[in-house]
C-alpha cells in the first residue's frame, strides 16, 4: 500500500518565515515601507513575485519593472545571507521522526514548495536525501492557492492525487491540496487553517497510528 507524501518547506520542516520576514521587513524599510508581522502572515506560501507586489499595495507604491527585478535581488539575498546560517537544528520538532517512520514504511516522499531556495535549504538541514522528489518555485508556472505544485509532486512520484496527503501551514497551501483532491493536513491553528482535512499544532501532536491510517485508507 503506497500513499505520496508531500511536504511544504518553510512552516512545516523549517522555520525560514522569520528569515523571510526579516529580509522582506528590511526591503520595505529601504523604500520607505512599513511592514508589519500580521502582513508577513499574508506572504505565507505566497511566490517572491506576489509577496513584492502585496508590500508596494500595502505601501501604495508603484515603481518601474526594472526596480521591481532589483528589489526582488535584493531580498533575495539578504535571505541567502540568513539562510548561509542554517544547520539540523533548525528542524522543525519530529519532523525528522515523521519522515523516518514514512521511510521506513516505504512511502514515497516529495517536498511542494513556493521557494526556489528549496533545495539549498534542505542541503543545508541534511533532508536533501529523504526525498524521492523535489518540486519547488522552479517547476512551476502558477502559486499556491492553484494545485500546480502539488499535482506535479504527485505525478513525480507516480501517485494519483486522490492518494496524496498534504502537509502545509499556509491557507493558500492548503486551499491547492483541497482542489487538488488530495488529503490535506494542517500544521498550525485550527482557527487560522480550518479548510484542512486535520489540524496539527506540530509534528509532535502526531502518532505514528495516524499516518498508519493515512497509509491504510
Ligand atoms: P523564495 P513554502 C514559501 O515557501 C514561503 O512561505 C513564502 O513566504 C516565500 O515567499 C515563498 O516560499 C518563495 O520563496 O523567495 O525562497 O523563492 O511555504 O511554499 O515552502
Ligand atoms: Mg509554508
Amino acid at each position: 500500500n503506497k500513499k505520496g507524501f508531500i511536504f511544504d518547506l518553510d512552516g512545516v520542516i523549517v522555520d525560514t518565515a522569520k528569515y523571510h520576514f526579516l529580509a522582506w521587513k528590511n526591503l520595505a524599510k529601504s523604500i520607505d515601507i512599513d511592514f508589519t508581522k500580521e502582513q508577513n502572515e499574508q506572504l505565507k506560501g505566497v511566490s517572491r513575485v506576489k509577496s513584492l507586489e502585496k508590500i508596494l499595495e500595502w505601501g501604495n507604491k508603484t515603481i518601474s519593472e526594472e526596480q521591481f527585478t532589483s528589489l526582488m535581488g535584493k531580498k533575495n539575498e539578504e535571505y541567502l545571507s540568513f539562510i548561509a546560517t542554517m544547520d539540523d537544528n533548525e528542524i522543525l520538532p519530529d519532523v525528522s521522526k515523521v519522515l523516518n517512520y514514512l521511510i521506513a514504511q516505504k512511502q514515497p516522499i516529495s517536498l511542494g514548495s513556493a521557494s526556489k531556495n528549496a533545495r539549498p535549504i534542505l542541503e543545508k538541514v541534511n533532508l536533501l536525501s529523504k526525498f524521492d522528489a523535489i518540486v519547488d518555485g522552479n517547476d512551476v508556472s502558477k502559486a499556491k492557492p492553484d494545485p500546480e505544485v502539488f499535482l506535479i509532486a504527485a505525478k513525480a512520484l507516480n501517485i494519483k492525487p486522490e492518494d496524496c496527503i498534504v502537509f502545509e501551514d499556509s491557507v493558500a497551501g492548503v486551499q491547492a491540496a483541497n482542489t487538488a483532491n488530495m488529503i490535506s493536513i494542517g500544521i498550525g491553528e485550527k482557527e487560522v487553517l480550518h479548510e484542512a482535512d486535520y489540524v496539527f499544532s506540530d509534528f509532535t501532536e502526531m502518532e505514528n497510528s495516524f499516518i498508519e491510517e493515512l497509509i491504510n485508507r
